[in-house]
């Protein structure tokens, strides 16, 4: 099985994956061939689409595909997209699947939200002004409408509000100027939505660990040592968007 996987965090609410795949062979004359390969998706490890299922079964265009995952559990999962060949079958020919998008309904089709998007729309507007200024000169460590982050809400907060005025974070806008994706903390190790000792204990369990795919792996350099500790301590009590979403 030729396969690659991501981590992704699904949230309750997410009741299906959706996506396109075409099928397809480097040489006409030798389409793909249903009885020796299949397209697969995989979530843990367990299939849940699989292209000979599925019309055309073999080469060909399968639109809007649509995999029902109710009662996944929130939760972080493991998603994989492959092609599975049989082993007698050895092709000196390349064969391709390429999917054309997977889109996961939760958090603006997973481009999570601008820190400014309060009531977690998607879009920067005039409801979220309005729950700025609800909290006006409001003083106190920890109020998220704290855009810098001093300890009160004022003009300052206001200023880093008005940079991202009717930006958006929804996948339907993905190319345009105002559309943004919005990363997760890199040391948010268990995706608490903010780098603490959680994550601390995460990356102890996998001391030493080598290999590639260690999330707690964060300089990428296939080894869970003392320079993944330092990326961790560099973001320290730093929150994403997924802090506030829990
Ligand atoms: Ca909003
Ligand atoms: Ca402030
Ligand atoms: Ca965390
Ligand atoms: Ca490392």
């Amino acid at each position: 099985m030729a396969i690659v996987s991501q981590q992704v965090y699904l949230g309750e609410d997410v009741n299906s994956i959706i996506f396109d795949v075409t099928l397809s062979s480097a040489l006409s004359f030798i389409p793909w061939d249903s009885n020796v390969r299949s397209a697969v998706v995989l979530l843990d490890g367990n299939d849940i689409w699989d292209s000979n299922d599925f019309p055309p079964s073999g080469q060909g265009e399968y639109f809007d595909q649509q995999v029902d995952i109710n009662g996944i559990g929130a939760g972080v999962h493991t998603l994989s997209l492959a092609v599975r060949t049989n082993k007698n079958d050895s092709p000196d020919i390349d064969y391709y699947a390429d999917w054309d998008f997977v889109k996961f309904d939760t958090y603006c089709g997973g481009l999570g939200y601008l820190p400014e998007d309060f009531d977690q729309d998607c879009y920067v507007d005039m409801n979220d002004f309005r729950q700025l200024i609800d909290r006006w000169l409001v003083e106190g460590p920890g109020e998220r409408y704290d855009l810098l982050p001093d300890g009160i809400i004022d003009f300052h907060d206001f200023a880093f509000f008005a940079e991202v005025w009717q930006d958006n974070t929804d996948w339907q806008n993905w190319g345009n100027d105002n559309c943004y994706e919005v990363e997760l903390l890199l040391g948010d190790i268990d995706y608490s939505g903010e780098v603490d000792y959680g994550d601390i204990l995460e990356l102890a369990d996998s001391w030493l660990d080598a290999g590639g795919c260690n999330k707690a792996d964060l300089n990428f350099d296939g080894i869970v040592d003392f320079k993944d500790f330092a990326v961790l301590t560099r973001d320290w009590q730093k929150r994403s968007w997924l802090y506030w979403v829990q």
